[in-house]
Protein backbone atom coordinates (compact mmCIF):
# COMPACT_ATOMS: atom_id res chain seq x y z
CA UNK A 1 0.00 0.00 0.00
CA UNK A 2 1.20 3.07 -0.86
CA UNK A 3 2.45 5.47 2.20
CA UNK A 4 -0.04 8.31 1.97
CA UNK A 5 -3.04 5.91 2.38
CA UNK A 6 -1.05 4.01 4.98
CA UNK A 7 -0.91 6.74 6.96
CA UNK A 8 -4.49 8.40 6.60
CA UNK A 9 -6.08 5.26 7.50
CA UNK A 10 -8.05 4.59 10.41
CA UNK A 11 -8.31 0.46 11.25
CA UNK A 12 -10.57 -1.15 13.70
CA UNK A 13 -9.78 -4.37 15.39
CA UNK A 14 -12.51 -7.05 15.32
CA UNK A 15 -12.25 -9.74 17.72
CA UNK A 16 -14.51 -12.38 16.23
CA UNK A 17 -15.64 -14.33 19.22
CA UNK A 18 -17.21 -11.36 20.89
CA UNK A 19 -18.12 -8.90 18.27
CA UNK A 20 -21.82 -10.11 17.22
CA UNK A 21 -23.31 -13.62 17.24
CA UNK A 22 -25.62 -14.16 14.04
CA UNK A 23 -26.81 -17.62 15.07
CA UNK A 24 -27.81 -18.31 18.40
CA UNK A 25 -24.36 -20.12 19.68
CA UNK A 26 -23.19 -17.26 22.00
CA UNK A 27 -20.42 -16.88 20.09
CA UNK A 28 -19.35 -14.53 17.17
CA UNK A 29 -19.33 -15.01 13.52
CA UNK A 30 -18.84 -13.45 10.22
CA UNK A 31 -22.69 -13.25 9.66
CA UNK A 32 -22.75 -11.60 12.54
CA UNK A 33 -20.14 -8.44 11.55
CA UNK A 34 -21.86 -8.49 8.18
CA UNK A 35 -25.30 -7.31 10.12
CA UNK A 36 -23.13 -4.47 11.77
CA UNK A 37 -21.69 -3.56 8.48
CA UNK A 38 -23.51 0.47 8.71
CA UNK A 39 -22.34 0.79 12.19
CA UNK A 40 -19.01 0.53 11.19
CA UNK A 41 -19.48 2.35 7.97
CA UNK A 42 -21.00 5.36 10.13
CA UNK A 43 -18.25 5.08 12.62
CA UNK A 44 -15.92 6.28 9.56
CA UNK A 45 -12.95 3.61 9.66
CA UNK A 46 -11.49 2.82 6.76
CA UNK A 47 -9.86 -1.06 7.71
CA UNK A 48 -11.11 -3.52 9.37
CA UNK A 49 -8.45 -5.90 10.86
CA UNK A 50 -10.15 -9.45 11.21
CA UNK A 51 -8.87 -11.66 14.41
CA UNK A 52 -8.29 -15.14 13.09
CA UNK A 53 -11.50 -17.04 11.71
CA UNK A 54 -9.58 -19.96 10.10
CA UNK A 55 -10.73 -23.62 11.32
CA UNK A 56 -9.42 -24.09 15.18
CA UNK A 57 -9.54 -26.34 18.25
CA UNK A 58 -9.87 -22.67 19.43
CA UNK A 59 -7.91 -23.26 22.76
CA UNK A 60 -6.45 -19.57 22.14
CA UNK A 61 -9.47 -17.90 20.25
CA UNK A 62 -8.51 -19.29 16.57
CA UNK A 63 -4.52 -18.20 17.26
CA UNK A 64 -4.12 -21.81 16.55
CA UNK A 65 -4.76 -22.58 13.33
CA UNK A 66 -5.50 -26.46 11.99
CA UNK A 67 -6.82 -25.30 8.57
CA UNK A 68 -5.33 -22.35 6.93
CA UNK A 69 -7.24 -22.91 4.62
CA UNK A 70 -10.62 -23.39 6.32
CA UNK A 71 -13.27 -21.06 8.22
CA UNK A 72 -14.17 -22.41 11.39
CA UNK A 73 -17.49 -23.49 11.33
CA UNK A 74 -18.52 -21.18 14.37
CA UNK A 75 -17.29 -18.34 12.17
CA UNK A 76 -19.52 -19.54 9.43
CA UNK A 77 -18.26 -20.61 5.87
CA UNK A 78 -16.04 -19.47 2.96
CA UNK A 79 -18.77 -18.24 0.97
CA UNK A 80 -20.02 -16.06 3.99
CA UNK A 81 -16.61 -14.76 4.68
CA UNK A 82 -16.23 -14.57 0.21
CA UNK A 83 -19.87 -12.16 0.98
CA UNK A 84 -18.80 -10.29 3.64
CA UNK A 85 -15.29 -9.38 2.09
CA UNK A 86 -17.63 -8.63 -1.07
CA UNK A 87 -20.38 -5.96 1.11
CA UNK A 88 -16.90 -4.01 2.48
CA UNK A 89 -15.37 -3.77 -0.75
CA UNK A 90 -18.82 -2.61 -1.90
CA UNK A 91 -18.38 0.80 0.58
CA UNK A 92 -14.92 0.92 0.13
CA UNK A 93 -13.71 -0.72 3.56
CA UNK A 94 -10.85 -3.01 3.21
CA UNK A 95 -10.64 -6.41 5.63
CA UNK A 96 -7.07 -7.61 6.66
CA UNK A 97 -6.58 -10.91 7.85
CA UNK A 98 -4.59 -12.23 11.05
CA UNK A 99 -1.91 -14.06 9.75
CA UNK A 100 -0.89 -16.41 12.40
CA UNK A 101 2.27 -18.24 10.69
CA UNK A 102 4.56 -18.87 13.89
CA UNK A 103 2.67 -21.55 15.08
CA UNK A 104 -0.23 -23.98 14.39
CA UNK A 105 -2.35 -25.89 15.95
CA UNK A 106 -0.97 -29.44 17.15
CA UNK A 107 -3.95 -30.50 15.48
CA UNK A 108 -2.51 -29.17 11.93
CA UNK A 109 -1.87 -32.04 10.05
CA UNK A 110 1.83 -30.84 9.43
CA UNK A 111 1.76 -31.14 13.07
CA UNK A 112 0.32 -34.70 13.44
CA UNK A 113 2.54 -36.14 10.40
CA UNK A 114 5.82 -34.37 12.24
CA UNK A 115 5.38 -35.94 15.57
CA UNK A 116 4.47 -39.57 14.11
CA UNK A 117 8.21 -40.55 13.57
CA UNK A 118 11.71 -39.07 13.28
CA UNK A 119 11.73 -39.90 9.32
CA UNK A 120 8.42 -37.89 8.22
CA UNK A 121 9.02 -35.74 5.74
CA UNK A 122 6.97 -33.18 7.83
CA UNK A 123 9.45 -33.97 10.46
CA UNK A 124 11.58 -30.77 10.28
CA UNK A 125 8.05 -28.23 9.85
CA UNK A 126 8.62 -28.03 13.72
CA UNK A 127 11.38 -27.78 15.89
CA UNK A 128 12.23 -30.88 17.83
CA UNK A 129 15.03 -31.61 20.14
CA UNK A 130 16.17 -34.72 22.47
CA UNK A 131 16.66 -33.95 26.20
CA UNK A 132 19.91 -32.60 27.43
CA UNK A 133 22.20 -35.17 29.13
CA UNK A 134 20.80 -34.95 32.18
CA UNK A 135 17.20 -35.63 30.91
CA UNK A 136 15.82 -31.93 31.29
CA UNK A 137 14.51 -29.47 28.70
CA UNK A 138 16.71 -29.20 25.73
CA UNK A 139 17.32 -25.21 27.37
CA UNK A 140 15.50 -23.26 30.00
CA UNK A 141 13.54 -20.99 27.76
CA UNK A 142 9.78 -20.47 29.17
CA UNK A 143 6.67 -19.74 27.08
CA UNK A 144 4.43 -16.76 27.44
CA UNK A 145 2.57 -18.58 29.44
CA UNK A 146 5.21 -19.13 31.59
CA UNK A 147 5.38 -22.38 31.42
CA UNK A 148 8.46 -24.43 29.90
CA UNK A 149 8.66 -23.33 26.11
CA UNK A 150 9.02 -27.56 25.16
CA UNK A 151 6.63 -30.38 25.64
CA UNK A 152 7.67 -33.83 25.34
CA UNK A 153 6.22 -36.38 23.08
CA UNK A 154 6.66 -39.57 24.05
CA UNK A 155 5.80 -41.20 20.23
CA UNK A 156 9.67 -40.12 19.48
CA UNK A 157 10.98 -39.50 22.56
CA UNK A 158 11.64 -35.55 21.93
CA UNK A 159 10.36 -32.60 23.16
CA UNK A 160 9.23 -29.80 20.58
CA UNK A 161 9.00 -25.97 21.17
CA UNK A 162 5.88 -23.86 21.76
CA UNK A 163 6.75 -20.54 22.49
CA UNK A 164 3.06 -20.15 23.36
CA UNK A 165 0.85 -22.69 24.60
CA UNK A 166 1.35 -26.50 24.29
CA UNK A 167 -0.93 -27.13 21.65
CA UNK A 168 0.54 -23.98 19.77
CA UNK A 169 3.62 -25.57 18.42
CA UNK A 170 6.14 -23.45 16.65
CA UNK A 171 7.11 -23.67 13.01
CA UNK A 172 10.64 -24.01 11.67
CA UNK A 173 11.04 -21.69 9.48
CA UNK A 174 14.52 -22.58 8.83
CA UNK A 175 13.08 -25.49 6.44
CA UNK A 176 12.39 -24.28 3.11
CA UNK A 177 9.85 -26.52 2.49
CA UNK A 178 7.71 -25.33 5.46
CA UNK A 179 8.49 -21.78 4.02
CA UNK A 180 6.52 -22.44 0.35
CA UNK A 181 3.60 -23.77 2.07
CA UNK A 182 3.22 -20.76 4.02
CA UNK A 183 3.62 -18.55 1.06
CA UNK A 184 1.67 -20.99 -1.27
CA UNK A 185 -1.25 -20.13 1.51
CA UNK A 186 -0.46 -16.74 1.74
CA UNK A 187 -1.03 -15.90 -2.36
CA UNK A 188 -4.59 -18.26 -1.76
CA UNK A 189 -6.01 -16.04 0.15
CA UNK A 190 -4.73 -12.87 -1.58
CA UNK A 191 -5.83 -14.22 -4.46
CA UNK A 192 -9.44 -13.87 -2.88
CA UNK A 193 -8.87 -10.02 -3.02
CA UNK A 194 -8.37 -9.34 0.91
CA UNK A 195 -6.46 -6.06 1.23
CA UNK A 196 -3.98 -7.59 3.58
CA UNK A 197 -2.61 -8.88 7.26
CA UNK A 198 -1.58 -8.05 10.32
CA UNK A 199 1.21 -10.56 10.98
CA UNK A 200 1.54 -12.32 14.40
CA UNK A 201 3.83 -12.44 16.89
CA UNK A 202 6.07 -11.99 13.15
CA UNK A 203 9.39 -11.22 14.56
CA UNK A 204 9.95 -14.56 16.72
CA UNK A 205 9.69 -17.06 13.35
CA UNK A 206 13.75 -17.37 13.81
CA UNK A 207 15.37 -19.12 16.04
CA UNK A 208 19.08 -18.77 17.22
CA UNK A 209 20.15 -21.74 15.86
CA UNK A 210 21.69 -22.67 18.62
CA UNK A 211 18.42 -22.44 21.31
CA UNK A 212 20.64 -22.17 23.85
CA UNK A 213 20.04 -21.72 27.41
CA UNK A 214 18.92 -17.91 28.62
CA UNK A 215 19.91 -16.17 31.99
CA UNK A 216 17.11 -16.65 34.41
CA UNK A 217 17.64 -13.13 35.08
CA UNK A 218 16.52 -12.02 31.76
CA UNK A 219 12.85 -10.38 31.66
CA UNK A 220 9.71 -12.52 31.14
CA UNK A 221 9.76 -14.73 29.10
CA UNK A 222 13.86 -16.12 29.82
CA UNK A 223 14.69 -17.07 26.34
CA UNK A 224 13.37 -14.03 24.07
CA UNK A 225 16.70 -12.21 23.08
CA UNK A 226 17.36 -15.49 21.33
CA UNK A 227 13.95 -15.74 19.16
CA UNK A 228 12.80 -12.43 19.01
CA UNK A 229 14.35 -10.43 15.77
CA UNK A 230 16.81 -13.64 15.21
CA UNK A 231 19.49 -14.35 12.62
CA UNK A 232 17.64 -15.27 10.01
CA UNK A 233 14.17 -12.78 10.21
CA UNK A 234 15.04 -9.88 7.95
CA UNK A 235 15.92 -12.55 5.50
CA UNK A 236 12.83 -14.57 5.78
CA UNK A 237 10.77 -11.47 5.89
CA UNK A 238 12.27 -9.98 2.28
CA UNK A 239 11.67 -13.49 0.91
CA UNK A 240 8.11 -13.72 2.05
CA UNK A 241 7.73 -9.87 0.84
CA UNK A 242 9.17 -11.05 -2.41
CA UNK A 243 7.02 -14.69 -2.99
CA UNK A 244 3.86 -13.18 -2.10
CA UNK A 245 3.26 -9.39 -0.99
CA UNK A 246 5.33 -8.07 -3.82
CA UNK A 247 2.81 -9.00 -6.36
CA UNK A 248 0.04 -7.55 -4.77
CA UNK A 249 1.19 -3.91 -4.50
CA UNK A 250 -2.29 -2.03 -2.88
CA UNK A 251 -2.43 -4.51 0.11
CA UNK A 252 -1.38 -3.33 3.83
CA UNK A 253 1.09 -5.49 6.05
CA UNK A 254 1.44 -4.92 9.87
CA UNK A 255 3.54 -6.81 11.83
CA UNK A 256 2.68 -7.62 15.55
CA UNK A 257 6.57 -7.43 16.74
CA UNK A 258 7.07 -6.62 20.44
CA UNK A 259 10.41 -5.23 21.91
CA UNK A 260 11.91 -3.21 19.16
CA UNK A 261 14.66 -0.79 19.13
CA UNK A 262 13.63 2.02 16.88
CA UNK A 263 17.03 0.91 14.30
CA UNK A 264 14.91 -2.24 14.16
CA UNK A 265 11.33 -0.84 13.84
CA UNK A 266 13.15 0.86 10.50
CA UNK A 267 14.62 -2.76 9.34
CA UNK A 268 11.04 -3.85 9.11
CA UNK A 269 9.40 -1.09 7.90
CA UNK A 270 11.56 1.37 5.65
CA UNK A 271 10.35 1.41 2.06
CA UNK A 272 13.39 0.01 0.47
CA UNK A 273 13.62 -2.74 2.06
CA UNK A 274 10.54 -4.61 1.27
CA UNK A 275 9.40 -6.33 4.22
CA UNK A 276 6.43 -4.79 6.03
CA UNK A 277 4.39 -1.59 5.37
CA UNK A 278 4.37 -1.16 9.56
CA UNK A 279 4.58 -2.38 12.56
CA UNK A 280 2.76 -1.68 15.97
CA UNK A 281 4.07 0.43 18.05
CA UNK A 282 3.86 -2.05 21.26
CA UNK A 283 6.02 -0.51 23.73
CA UNK A 284 2.89 1.68 25.08
CA UNK A 285 0.97 -1.28 26.09
CA UNK A 286 4.40 -2.34 28.18
CA UNK A 287 3.49 0.42 30.53
CA UNK A 288 2.04 -0.54 34.02
CA UNK A 289 3.63 -4.08 33.23
CA UNK A 290 6.69 -5.44 35.29
CA UNK A 291 8.77 -6.20 32.75
CA UNK A 292 9.38 -9.61 34.72
CA UNK A 293 6.29 -10.63 35.71
CA UNK A 294 3.23 -10.08 33.43
CA UNK A 295 0.65 -10.52 36.50
CA UNK A 296 2.40 -7.08 38.35
CA UNK A 297 1.27 -4.10 38.12
CA UNK A 298 4.26 -1.52 38.26
CA UNK A 299 4.05 2.19 38.30
CA UNK A 300 3.78 4.06 35.33
CA UNK A 301 4.18 7.95 34.48
CA UNK A 302 2.69 10.31 31.93
CA UNK A 303 6.91 11.07 31.31
CA UNK A 304 7.01 7.70 29.96
CA UNK A 305 4.21 7.39 27.43
CA UNK A 306 5.59 11.23 26.21
CA UNK A 307 8.95 9.22 25.87
CA UNK A 308 7.45 6.72 23.80
CA UNK A 309 5.79 8.97 21.51
CA UNK A 310 8.47 11.42 20.78
CA UNK A 311 10.99 8.12 20.25
CA UNK A 312 8.80 6.46 17.76
CA UNK A 313 7.81 9.93 15.83
CA UNK A 314 11.78 11.40 15.91
CA UNK A 315 13.02 8.06 14.51
CA UNK A 316 10.68 6.60 12.47
CA UNK A 317 7.82 9.37 11.41
CA UNK A 318 9.78 10.66 8.31
CA UNK A 319 10.45 7.40 6.89
CA UNK A 320 8.24 4.68 7.71
CA UNK A 321 4.83 3.56 9.26
CA UNK A 322 3.97 2.83 12.67
CA UNK A 323 0.74 1.78 13.99
CA UNK A 324 -0.15 3.27 17.97
CA UNK A 325 -3.37 1.77 20.25
CA UNK A 326 -4.47 2.08 23.31
CA UNK A 327 -5.79 -1.44 24.10
CA UNK A 328 -6.31 -5.06 21.90
CA UNK A 329 -7.22 -8.44 23.01
CA UNK A 330 -4.50 -9.53 24.26
CA UNK A 331 -3.96 -6.41 26.88
CA UNK A 332 -6.71 -5.27 29.67
CA UNK A 333 -8.59 -1.80 28.36
CA UNK A 334 -6.44 0.96 28.93
CA UNK A 335 -8.72 3.77 30.98
CA UNK A 336 -8.27 1.78 34.57
CA UNK A 337 -4.14 1.47 34.16
CA UNK A 338 -3.70 4.80 32.41
CA UNK A 339 -6.47 6.99 34.07
CA UNK A 340 -7.84 5.19 36.51
CA UNK A 341 -7.77 7.76 39.18
CA UNK A 342 -10.51 9.46 37.14
CA UNK A 343 -13.97 9.72 38.42
CA UNK A 344 -15.64 10.00 35.21
CA UNK A 345 -14.86 7.08 32.71
CA UNK A 346 -16.33 8.34 29.52
CA UNK A 347 -14.20 12.01 30.10
CA UNK A 348 -11.40 9.89 30.23
CA UNK A 349 -11.96 7.72 27.50
CA UNK A 350 -12.45 10.75 25.37
CA UNK A 351 -9.02 11.63 26.46
CA UNK A 352 -7.24 8.67 25.61
CA UNK A 353 -9.06 8.81 22.09
CA UNK A 354 -8.08 11.88 21.85
CA UNK A 355 -4.77 11.17 22.52
CA UNK A 356 -4.72 8.14 20.01
CA UNK A 357 -6.15 9.96 17.20
CA UNK A 358 -4.07 13.00 17.80
CA UNK A 359 -0.80 11.41 18.38
CA UNK A 360 1.70 10.09 14.84
CA UNK A 361 0.90 7.25 13.97
CA UNK A 362 -1.84 5.27 12.25
CA UNK A 363 -5.17 4.71 15.01
CA UNK A 364 -6.30 1.26 15.31
CA UNK A 365 -8.96 1.04 17.34
CA UNK A 366 -9.66 -2.15 19.65
CA UNK A 367 -13.66 -2.96 19.57
CA UNK A 368 -15.59 -1.60 22.14
CA UNK A 369 -13.19 1.20 23.04
CA UNK A 370 -15.49 3.48 20.87
CA UNK A 371 -18.25 3.36 23.58
CA UNK A 372 -15.47 3.79 25.95
CA UNK A 373 -16.16 0.54 28.02
CA UNK A 374 -14.43 -0.02 31.19
CA UNK A 375 -12.22 -3.84 31.39
CA UNK A 376 -14.18 -6.60 32.72
CA UNK A 377 -13.28 -8.19 36.12
CA UNK A 378 -14.91 -11.39 37.04
CA UNK A 379 -15.11 -12.49 41.03
CA UNK A 380 -14.97 -15.89 39.86
CA UNK A 381 -12.26 -17.84 38.09
CA UNK A 382 -14.80 -20.07 36.88
CA UNK A 383 -15.75 -17.15 34.50
CA UNK A 384 -12.47 -16.38 32.68
CA UNK A 385 -11.49 -18.28 29.58
CA UNK A 386 -8.27 -17.30 28.74
CA UNK A 387 -5.60 -20.10 28.91
CA UNK A 388 -3.19 -18.43 30.70
CA UNK A 389 -5.18 -16.95 32.77
CA UNK A 390 -6.65 -20.40 34.34
CA UNK A 391 -2.40 -21.36 34.56
CA UNK A 392 -1.62 -18.79 36.06
CA UNK A 393 -4.51 -18.84 38.68
CA UNK A 394 -4.11 -22.83 39.49
CA UNK A 395 -0.69 -22.71 39.33
CA UNK A 396 -0.29 -19.55 41.99
CA UNK A 397 -3.09 -21.31 44.17
CA UNK A 398 -1.30 -24.21 44.52
CA UNK A 399 2.12 -22.78 45.38
CA UNK A 400 0.17 -21.26 48.71
CA UNK A 401 -1.20 -18.04 47.55
CA UNK A 402 -4.82 -17.02 48.42
CA UNK A 403 -7.14 -16.92 45.58
CA UNK A 404 -8.35 -13.05 46.51
CA UNK A 405 -4.86 -11.72 46.07
CA UNK A 406 -4.08 -14.03 42.87
CA UNK A 407 -7.66 -12.68 41.38
CA UNK A 408 -7.03 -8.98 42.40
CA UNK A 409 -4.01 -9.41 40.01
CA UNK A 410 -5.66 -11.57 37.13
CA UNK A 411 -8.61 -8.36 37.56
CA UNK A 412 -5.73 -5.40 36.16
CA UNK A 413 -3.83 -8.01 33.78
CA UNK A 414 -5.74 -10.27 32.33
CA UNK A 415 -6.45 -11.06 28.52
CA UNK A 416 -9.92 -11.24 29.02
CA UNK A 417 -10.31 -8.36 30.61
CA UNK A 418 -10.95 -6.76 26.68
CA UNK A 419 -12.75 -9.71 26.13
CA UNK A 420 -16.46 -9.61 26.62
CA UNK A 421 -18.87 -9.14 23.95
CA UNK A 422 -19.82 -6.37 22.87
CA UNK A 423 -22.61 -4.03 24.06
CA UNK A 424 -25.36 -3.45 21.34
CA UNK A 425 -28.55 -2.90 22.39
CA UNK A 426 -29.19 -2.04 26.66
CA UNK A 427 -33.08 -3.04 25.92
CA UNK A 428 -31.91 -6.73 25.17
CA UNK A 429 -30.91 -8.68 27.88
CA UNK A 430 -27.78 -9.72 26.03
CA UNK A 431 -27.23 -6.46 24.95
CA UNK A 432 -28.19 -7.57 21.34
CA UNK A 433 -25.06 -9.76 21.50
CA UNK A 434 -27.28 -12.45 20.05
CA UNK A 435 -30.66 -12.67 18.48
CA UNK A 436 -32.32 -14.56 20.81
CA UNK A 437 -31.78 -13.01 23.75
CA UNK A 438 -31.69 -15.71 26.18
CA UNK A 439 -28.95 -16.79 24.82
CA UNK A 440 -25.67 -16.71 27.38
CA UNK A 441 -21.89 -15.69 25.40
CA UNK A 442 -19.53 -17.80 25.41
CA UNK A 443 -17.83 -15.03 27.62
CA UNK A 444 -20.02 -13.51 30.25
CA UNK A 445 -20.77 -10.17 30.41
CA UNK A 446 -19.79 -7.70 33.02
CA UNK A 447 -21.53 -7.04 36.30
CA UNK A 448 -25.19 -5.27 34.55
CA UNK A 449 -25.33 -2.68 37.13
CA UNK A 450 -22.12 -1.11 35.83
CA UNK A 451 -22.78 -1.00 32.46
CA UNK A 452 -25.28 1.39 32.44
CA UNK A 453 -24.53 4.17 29.06
CA UNK A 454 -21.98 1.97 27.42
CA UNK A 455 -23.90 0.25 24.75
CA UNK A 456 -24.45 1.50 21.12
CA UNK A 457 -27.94 1.71 21.52
CA UNK A 458 -27.50 4.32 24.27
CA UNK A 459 -24.74 6.47 23.04
CA UNK A 460 -26.41 7.02 19.70
CA UNK A 461 -28.97 8.78 21.39
CA UNK A 462 -27.23 10.88 23.67
CA UNK A 463 -25.35 13.94 22.80
CA UNK A 464 -21.89 13.91 23.33
CA UNK A 465 -20.94 10.19 24.00
CA UNK A 466 -17.89 8.57 23.56
CA UNK A 467 -19.60 6.87 20.07
CA UNK A 468 -20.15 10.22 19.00
CA UNK A 469 -16.91 11.52 20.02
CA UNK A 470 -15.31 8.45 18.13
CA UNK A 471 -17.12 9.63 14.91
CA UNK A 472 -16.29 13.07 15.51
CA UNK A 473 -12.08 12.09 15.52
CA UNK A 474 -12.35 10.05 12.30
CA UNK A 475 -14.20 12.12 10.32
CA UNK A 476 -11.96 14.85 11.24
CA UNK A 477 -8.87 12.94 9.95
CA UNK A 478 -10.41 12.73 6.61
CA UNK A 479 -11.31 16.19 6.34
CA UNK A 480 -7.94 17.58 8.43
CA UNK A 481 -4.60 15.71 6.50
CA UNK A 482 -2.65 17.50 9.83
CA UNK A 483 -3.71 14.65 11.67
CA UNK A 484 -2.04 12.12 9.70
CA UNK A 485 0.63 14.09 8.14
CA UNK A 486 1.51 16.86 10.91
CA UNK A 487 5.00 17.21 12.29
CA UNK A 488 4.61 16.92 15.88
CA UNK A 489 6.26 19.31 19.00
CA UNK A 490 5.98 18.09 22.42
CA UNK A 491 5.61 21.23 24.92
CA UNK A 492 5.85 20.97 28.32
CA UNK A 493 8.10 17.94 28.39
CA UNK A 494 8.65 18.10 32.41
CA UNK A 495 5.26 18.11 33.46
CA UNK A 496 4.29 15.25 35.69
CA UNK A 497 0.46 15.39 34.04
CA UNK A 498 -0.41 16.84 31.10
CA UNK A 499 0.58 16.09 27.90
CA UNK A 500 0.81 18.53 25.72
CA UNK A 501 2.25 18.72 21.74
CA UNK A 502 1.80 20.30 18.66
CA UNK A 503 1.10 19.39 15.04
CA UNK A 504 1.76 21.46 12.12
CA UNK A 505 0.87 21.04 8.62
CA UNK A 506 1.30 23.49 5.95
CA UNK A 507 -0.71 26.51 7.12
CA UNK A 508 -2.03 24.63 10.04
CA UNK A 509 -0.98 24.77 13.49
CA UNK A 510 -2.92 22.66 16.27
CA UNK A 511 -2.10 22.77 19.78
CA UNK A 512 -3.53 19.63 22.03
CA UNK A 513 -3.70 19.72 25.57
CA UNK A 514 -4.21 16.71 27.60
CA UNK A 515 -4.39 16.58 31.32
CA UNK A 516 -4.30 12.90 32.34
CA UNK A 517 -4.86 14.18 36.51
CA UNK A 518 -8.14 14.76 37.08
CA UNK A 519 -7.73 17.96 38.83
CA UNK A 520 -7.17 21.13 37.17
CA UNK A 521 -3.30 21.81 35.74
CA UNK A 522 -1.10 24.32 36.33
CA UNK A 523 0.40 25.24 32.89
CA UNK A 524 3.50 27.79 32.34
CA UNK A 525 2.94 29.41 29.34
CA UNK A 526 5.30 31.70 28.76
CA UNK A 527 7.52 29.80 26.58
CA UNK A 528 5.01 27.75 24.45
CA UNK A 529 2.81 29.89 23.95
CA UNK A 530 3.97 32.25 21.46
CA UNK A 531 3.91 29.99 18.89
CA UNK A 532 0.19 31.17 18.95
CA UNK A 533 0.34 34.87 18.35
CA UNK A 534 -3.04 35.34 17.22
CA UNK A 535 -6.28 34.34 18.97
CA UNK A 536 -6.89 30.47 18.81
CA UNK A 537 -10.03 28.59 17.88
CA UNK A 538 -11.22 25.29 20.30
CA UNK A 539 -11.76 22.46 17.83
CA UNK A 540 -12.44 20.08 20.04
CA UNK A 541 -12.75 19.46 23.98
CA UNK A 542 -13.65 15.93 25.90
CA UNK A 543 -15.51 18.58 28.59
CA UNK A 544 -18.97 19.34 27.17
CA UNK A 545 -18.87 23.44 28.67
CA UNK A 546 -15.59 24.65 28.83
CA UNK A 547 -14.83 27.13 25.86
CA UNK A 548 -15.66 27.35 22.87
CA UNK A 549 -16.40 30.12 20.34
CA UNK A 550 -18.73 32.17 22.06
CA UNK A 551 -21.12 32.93 19.44
CA UNK A 552 -21.89 29.35 18.96
CA UNK A 553 -23.95 26.98 20.73
CA UNK A 554 -21.87 23.18 21.62
CA UNK A 555 -24.29 21.70 19.15
CA UNK A 556 -24.48 23.86 16.28
CA UNK A 557 -20.50 24.19 17.28
CA UNK A 558 -19.72 20.44 16.54
CA UNK A 559 -22.05 20.44 13.37
CA UNK A 560 -19.89 23.81 12.16
CA UNK A 561 -17.16 21.66 12.33
CA UNK A 562 -17.59 19.47 9.33
CA UNK A 563 -17.22 22.54 7.91
CA UNK A 564 -13.80 24.52 9.68
O1 LIG B 1 0.40 -12.27 20.69
C1 LIG B 1 1.78 -12.37 20.67
C2 LIG B 1 2.48 -11.61 21.67
O2 LIG B 1 3.44 -10.99 21.31
C3 LIG B 1 2.22 -11.68 23.12
O3 LIG B 1 3.33 -11.08 23.72
C4 LIG B 1 1.11 -10.97 23.69
O4 LIG B 1 1.50 -9.65 23.94
C5 LIG B 1 0.80 -11.71 24.97
O5 LIG B 1 0.04 -12.83 24.58
C6 LIG B 1 0.06 -10.90 25.97
O6 LIG B 1 -0.21 -11.72 27.08
C7 LIG B 1 -0.24 -12.86 19.61
C8 LIG B 1 -1.75 -12.72 19.69
O7 LIG B 1 -2.10 -11.38 19.64
C9 LIG B 1 -2.24 -13.45 20.90
O8 LIG B 1 -3.63 -13.30 21.09
C10 LIG B 1 -1.89 -14.89 20.75
O9 LIG B 1 -2.23 -15.59 21.92
C11 LIG B 1 -0.41 -15.09 20.47
O10 LIG B 1 0.09 -14.22 19.48
C12 LIG B 1 -0.18 -16.48 19.99
O11 LIG B 1 -0.68 -16.61 18.70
Amino acid sequence: MENKTARESVIYQIYPPSFMDSNNDGWGDLNGIATRIPYLHQLGIDTIWLGPVYDSPMIDNGYDIRDYYKIDPKYGTMEQFESLLEQLHHIDMKLIMDLVINHTSDEHPWFEQSRSAKDNPYRDYYIWRPAKSDGTEPNNWRSFQNESAWTYDEQTDEYYLHLFDRKQPDLNWEHPPLRQEIYKMIRWWLDKGIDGFRLDAINMISKHPDLPDASEDDPHPIGQKYYKNGPRIHEFLQELNRETFAHYPHILTIGEAPSLTMEQVLEYTLPDRKELNMVLAMDMMRLGKDPHDPWRSADWSVSQLKESVAKWYEHVFARGEYGVYLSTHDHPRMIPDVVGHHEHNMTAAKLIATFLHLIPGVPLVYQGEELGLPNTTYDRIEDYRDQGTVHYYEEAVANGQSAEKVLSGIHKRSRDGSRSPMLWDHQHHNFGFSPDEHVEPWIPFPEKRGLKGYSVSEQEEQRGSVLSYYRHLIAMRKQFPIMSHGSFTMLLKDHSEVFAFIREWQSQRWLILLNFADIEAEIDWTQEYRVFPTSMVKILGNYPHTAHPPHLEEEQYIEDLQYL
